[in-house]
């Protein structure tokens, strides 16, 4: 009853403000095991020259992205698999069944760890009706001094906006300077420990800046969507039509 009661606490607010942050809900020992995947497959990955690793200035692990579909067995995958985790994020997205669609590591070290500029999650993913969510989970501290998340809350009521290509690696779109500039919405910079996970909407404006403290900032993500939320395959096809046409102007300017 008493857990019940929590979980619809978090709904609510998650409702309310676009994301919600709930306290331990990874434990130590799951920290520590997600940390030994990140050593472990950052380091595969590196030799292996994944595609959708990138580096920061100094040569060191930033983001990786699509680790779902790697053909290997780590921890951070059945981890997902949790009823613990599934039953928060079941009840937000009011459904029975969810199923998970990405794994993504974003690492950001310390001194170089380089920003995410402000984007909505579903501009990239184009869930139908946005029944999809991220699960940020903290692995070290991560707060406004070493390039933790911002939130503009409740931005998420109010569609997706127009982005633009943002030269920043392992993003592709943000949202333009002058648009972000108009926006009224409060900022808030969750503070979070080890453990502490922050659950967002798709369609909530977020980003991160750069990490200039001297401490890493690193979390993972898990994202899901409802097991019976479409994709809008219309948009699919046109995001991915302006992407190699990014990806064409890219080339020329580097
Ligand atoms: O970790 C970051 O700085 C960015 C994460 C992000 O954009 C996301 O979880 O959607």
């Amino acid at each position: 009853m008493q857990v019940k009661q929590t979980i619809n606490t978090y709904k609510k607010k998650y409702n309310e403000l676009g994301f919600v942050k709930i306290p331990g809900l990874v434990s130590k020992n799951e920290i520590e095991n997600i940390k030994k995947d990140i050593k472990v497959i950052s380091a595969y990955l590196l030799k292996k020259n994944y595609k959708h690793l990138h580096l920061t200035k100094d040569n060191r692990v930033n983001t990786i992205h699509n680790l779902n579909k790697l053909k290997i067995n780590f921890y951070l995958k059945s981890f997902s698999k949790k009823k613990k985790i599934l039953s928060v994020i079941n009840k937000i997205l009011n459904t029975k069944k969810s199923s998970l669609r990405n794994l993504e590591f974003f690492l950001k070290p310390k001194k170089t760890g380089a920003s995410a500029p402000f984007h909505q999650d579903n501009y990239y993913w184009n869930v139908k009706n946005s029944e999809a969510l991220n699960v940020w989970i903290a692995c070290s501290q991560s707060n406004k001094n070493n390039g933790g998340l911002c939130y503009y809350a409740k931005s998420h009521r109010n569609g997706i906006l127009s982005h633009e290509i943002s030269y920043a690696k392992g993003t592709s779109q943000k949202i333009k300077d002058k648009i972000l500039k108009k926006l009224k919405y409060k900022k808030i910079f969750p503070s979070l420990k080890p453990g502490d996970c922050l659950i967002h909407h798709p369609q909530i404006i977020h980003g991160s800046g750069r990490n200039k403290s001297n401490k890493d900032r690193t979390g993972v993500v898990m994202s899901f969507k409802k097991k019976s939320a479409k994709y809008d395959h219309k948009k699919i096809k046109l995001y991915k039509k302006k992407m190699n046409i990014n990806f064409k102007i890219l080339k020329k300017t580097n």
